[in-house]
């Protein structure tokens, strides 16, 4: 069905594959679109209640594909707000979880990929690159907000500003990411994430993931309101109501999503 990327659903989990693994997953904007209509498509299944992203091959994604400069001049604002802008809000505004499985390089905007998930997992030999200074161009595609609010403002500007590439180690340690394993195990591991995410209360996990995103460019006093009004939304889920049975039963809550 698409031509950049593979998208399988496994029982309660979407999974999508950046796919183009001769170009270590190097984006185009056929890959935009097609990245934007899944995510999408996952948004409003039901079924589907955690998603994984990860790459083919041996990169994550090498961020936007140097060749397309070939073909003639880019009109970099309009390829930014027509391609990658959209890719960014509709992982960061899928009000479920995503996880990065980050299986290899992720250079660029393949980094700003993996940084608007929820939860990045890296196989041990992973490697992330803000590889823009290196061709003259500043972080795009969310950098410039996500990253700082990893790393904080000074380990954002040496990255950005020197593009050296960080280790999967030494990504965990600037809590750029949340998890390295072991290359081999890393989707088996990623899966199993996401599958204990899909047995969550999904509906409160898309809230706390909205009020999180919004609370970062808020007051406490916005953040104490908006707060107030997601636990009202959170407390009328049938999820809600099991997660309370169950306590008072002294067994182990079922979530249904809903
Ligand atoms: O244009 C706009 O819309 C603006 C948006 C910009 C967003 C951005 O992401 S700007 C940043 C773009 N990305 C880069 O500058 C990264 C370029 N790539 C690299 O720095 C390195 O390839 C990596 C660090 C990612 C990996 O290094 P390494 O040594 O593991 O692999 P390699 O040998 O450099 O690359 C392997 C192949 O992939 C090679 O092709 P070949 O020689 O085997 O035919 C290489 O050309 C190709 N490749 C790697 N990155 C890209 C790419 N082809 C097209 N676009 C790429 N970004």
């Amino acid at each position: 069905m698409y031509e950049t990327i593979l998208l399988e659903h496994r029982q309660s989990v979407g999974i999508v594959t950046l796919n183009r693994p001769d170009k270590l997953n190097a984006c185009t904007s056929t890959m935009h679109r097609e990245l934007v209509d899944a995510i999408e498509s996952l948004g409003q299944d039901d079924a589907i209640r955690a998603v994984v992203l990860t790459g083919s091959g041996r990169a994550f994604c090498a961020g936007q594909d140097l060749g397309v400069t070939k073909q003639g001049p880019i009109d970099y604002e309009m390829a930014l707000k027509r391609g990658y802008n959209p890719v960014i809000h509709a992982l960061t505004h899928l009000e479920k979880p995503v996880i990065a499985a980050v299986n290899g390089v992720a250079a660029g905007a393949g980094v700003a990929l993996a940084l608007a998930c929820d939860y990045k997992v890296a196989a041990d030999d992973a490697s992330f690159v803000q590889a823009f200074v290196q061709i003259g161009l500043v972080p795009d595609s969310g950098s410039t907000w996500l990253l700082p609010r990893h790393v904080g403002l000074a380990k954002a500007m040496e990255l950005a500003m020197f593009g050296d590439k960080l280790d999967a180690s030494g990504a965990e340690a600037l809590g750029l990411i949340n998890r390295v394993v072991p290359h081999d195990t890393l989707l088996p591991q990623a899966l199993e994430l996401a599958q204990r995410l899909a047995s969550l209360p999904t509906r409160a996990i898309g809230l706390m993931k909205r009020a999180f995103y919004d609370g970062l460019e808020s007051s406490l006093a916005d953040a104490l309101d908006r707060e107030a009004h997601i636990q009202q939304l959170a407390s009328q889920t049938a999820d809600h109501q099991e997660g309370i049975r169950a306590f008072l039963e002294k067994r182990r809550p079922t979530f249904r999503g809903m």
